[in-house]
């Protein structure tokens, strides 16, 4: 009789709970933001979670990633593609249950979640159930089919990150906060996360979490191993244009890129965009520029409105190459050809043609002094109009040179708007690229 009392006064206090208010927060950054997003405290590791022991009640996880334990370590990815420092489901499958058990009822202050991928793995998209574990047919592991509220459960709250006011917002950082009008969202030992992927277009649509955090109505204050993000934030024509450049990986390189790189940045990107419109294009507002520590062989390279620009390399490359190849990144960012690659009815422009533009601009338009892109003598015969980089770079000028002063804007345009460029070099010069290349060749001389 005792222990039905008990359970009723539990009944009673649960209900209480259904009626306070659950207060879902979400913070996303495009960029490394060190997850710090206003009113979510940055990944703890000293929090409930940190000693809880994780497990997986329903669903497969991915061999390459780092496993359950990645999710309390109070640690997160250096950038926004590591498998091995996530914790994510099985490609293929629609995500799966982990669950947090902290060993003994807690009074729950807090629950939160983080993420961070590059494209549509990082929104977070799961149902949070927590329970005391002391409920008549309490199942401590209820499988898919479950439904965890008939075993024990109390559904705490529905988490979906892929959207915040109809704005739909994939890549980046995700956090997420859950928190509880009085203070406390409950008394709990455990904690499941019903855990969703994001899309079923493809394959690979399961988040990238990087981090559970549990915090206890007074827990220790929360510390945290996530360090803040290096980055400067500056804009261009009375900001319209916003630029975030992040020297989280390159610290050492904050000072010499604000002093080198930014003015740059800030006089060529809408200078570039002159140079290269076309109808109703609009290059993007927001560049960010990334100095990265590890990319291995490649100097830059653009993807999207985000410019990688290796760190290594950049180091040897101060008073040389790094404003010019910082420039043809800013092309690639203008170019926007990327946006209708998976429009089967669009022409790919080939890529000899992408870098030559892009080369073109910076050798003959950025630094025509440094007179880069003239043909050595012991390149010569080597030398094809659709070589690309400074090769097609050279030649391009010629044309424009000696037959249309608009062939690069012509290009540009057609490249841009997916169309047939053969078009558009009969058109304007009354010959094919390939006629043109042999007329151009036939005039080079060796220039040094
Ligand atoms: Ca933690
Ligand atoms: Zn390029």
């Amino acid at each position: 009789m005792h222990k039905r009392t008990a359970a009723l006064v539990s009944f009673l206090f649960l209900g209480q709970i259904v009626n306070a208010e659950v207060l879902i927060v979400a913070g996303r950054s495009q960029f490394n933001s060190g997850f710090a997003f206003e009113n979510i405290p940055a990944p703890a590791n000293n929090d409930a979670a940190t000693q809880a022991k994780l497990s997986l009640v329903e669903g497969k996880m991915e061999a390459g990633c780092g496993g359950l334990a990645l999710l309390q370590d109070g640690l997160v990815p250096v950038n926004e593609d590591q498998p091995g420092r996530n914790f994510f489901f099985q490609a293929g499958t629609d995500g799966g249950r982990v669950k947090i058990d902290l060993g003994r009822a807690i009074s729950v202050r807090q629950v939160c979640s983080f993420s961070w991928h590059s494209g549509n793995r990082a929104p977070q998209v799961y149902k949070l159930y927590a329970s005391a574990g002391s409920a008549d047919g309490f199942d401590p592991d209820p499988v898919k089919g479950v439904d965890p509220s008939a075993k024990g459960w109390t559904l705490v709250a529905r988490v979906d990150t892929r959207s915040v006011g109809g704005k739909a917002q994939w890549d980046g950082q995700h956090a997420v906060s859950i928190t509880d009008s009085t203070g406390k969202i409950g008394n709990f030992r455990f904690l499941l996360f019903d855990i969703s992927c994001t899309e079923n277009e493809d394959d690979f649509g399961n988040t990238f979490f990087s981090e559970l955090d549990v915090l206890e109505v007074g827990g220790p204050v929360s510390t945290t191993l996530v360090s803040k993000p290096v980055l400067s934030r500056f804009g261009a024509e009375n900001a319209k244009y916003h630029f975030v450049l992040d020297a989280s990986e390159a610290p050492d390189l904050l000072e010499w890129s604000e002093k080198n790189l930014k003015p740059v940045v800030e006089q060529w990107y809408p200078k570039i965009i002159t140079m290269l419109p076309s109808e109703r294009y609009k290059a993007p507002a927001s560049v960010a520029i990334r100095l990265r520590g590890n990319l291995g062989e490649a100097p830059a390279f653009a993807s999207g409105a985000v410019i990688h620009l290796n760190a290594v390399w950049l180091r040897k490359q101060l008073a040389t190459e790094a404003r010019g190849a910082l420039v043809h990144e800013l092309v690639h960012v203008v170019q926007g050809y990327g946006n209708q690659r998976d429009d089967p009815s669009k022409v790919q422009p080939p890529g000899w043609l992408v870098e030559g533009i892009a080369d073109y601009i910076r050798w003959y338009q950025f630094e025509p002094l440094s007179r880069g892109a003239e043909i050595a003598k012991e390149a010569l015969a080597q030398a094809r109009y659709d070589s690309g980089y400074r090769i097609t770079a050279n030649f391009l000028a010629w044309v424009a040179e000696n037959h249309d002063r608009e062939i690069i804007r012509r290009l540009n345009a057609g490249a841009r708007e997916g169309r047939h460029l053969d078009g558009i070099w009969k058109e304007s010069t009354g010959k094919t690229a390939r006629e043109l290349g042999a007329e151009w060749k036939s005039s080079l001389k060796p220039s040094r």
